[in-house]
């Protein structure tokens, strides 16, 4: 049964992939399975037939058969365990990965989204600038907090695993900011995950969802 996931029709980002359905479409591309998309407005992800599979009227949702699901950390977590190459074999080896999927949605997501919210919706209110610095702070820490045991390694633990998958996919969200850019090791991270063949194809199915809109 081929997957059907719902993303963006017209992703605010222009097609960067910064989006969360990038993060499962790339987890699907890893794992060789097939998807098919469905591509909503604002407006659609608001209606009853989208919020009876996602009760915050966002997306990505996941379909399989009689499974819906919803979360991107959910999806992802479900991808890796039906397929082989997302999680280690060996039980604590399998453990720490979840551990990193945890932590990449846990830890330092947050801050990142909060930052990035303060952008869209916050830009005009008279405080924004003072909150700013206060924000990237806690990014920075976050960033130094990583930076600093991951060292020279290439993954987090070892060999890829979906928690690379998703610590890179947030971890590209401050990209070009100046952050990420303060640490070599964790921007030269990032950079090997986007090399990555399966990253690479899910990153152009979303792009040219963004250029057919554009046509
Ligand atoms: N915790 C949920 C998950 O991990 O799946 C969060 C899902 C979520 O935030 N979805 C967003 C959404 O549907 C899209 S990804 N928003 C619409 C709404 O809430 O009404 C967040 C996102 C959006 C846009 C950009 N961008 O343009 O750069 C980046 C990230």
């Amino acid at each position: 049964m081929t997957p059907i996931i719902t993303a963006f029709a017209r992703s605010p980002d222009r097609g960067q992939g910064l989006a969360r359905d990038m993060r499962v479409r790339w987890a699907l591309e890893e794992v060789g399975q097939a998807y098919d998309t469905r591509l909503l407005s604002f407006d659609e992800m608001k209606q009853p037939a989208h919020l009876a599979l996602h009760p915050f009227g966002q997306i990505p949702t996941y379909q399989e058969g009689d499974l819906a699901l919803f979360e991107s950390g959910a999806i992802l977590l479900h991808v890796a365990q039906r397929h082989p190459g997302l999680l280690p074999e060996e039980a604590n080896a399998r453990a720490r990965a979840i551990m990193w999927i945890f932590a990449s949605l846990n830890t330092v997501e947050p801050p990142i989204a909060e930052w990035e919210q303060a952008a869209y919706l916050e830009r005009d209110r008279p405080w924004h600038q003072a909150r700013l610095p206060l924000l990237e702070k806690r990014i920075r820490d976050r960033l130094e907090q990583l930076s600093r045991p991951f060292g020279e390694a290439d993954w987090l633990d070892g060999t890829f695993s979906a928690g690379d998958l998703l610590m890179v996919s947030v971890l590209r969200r401050p990209e070009g900011s100046g952050m990420l850019e303060t640490f070599p090791n964790l921007r030269a991270y990032v950079a090997r995950g986007k090399a990555r063949p399966a990253y690479r194809r899910a990153f152009e199915a979303q792009r040219a969802v963004f250029t057919a809109s554009q046509g």
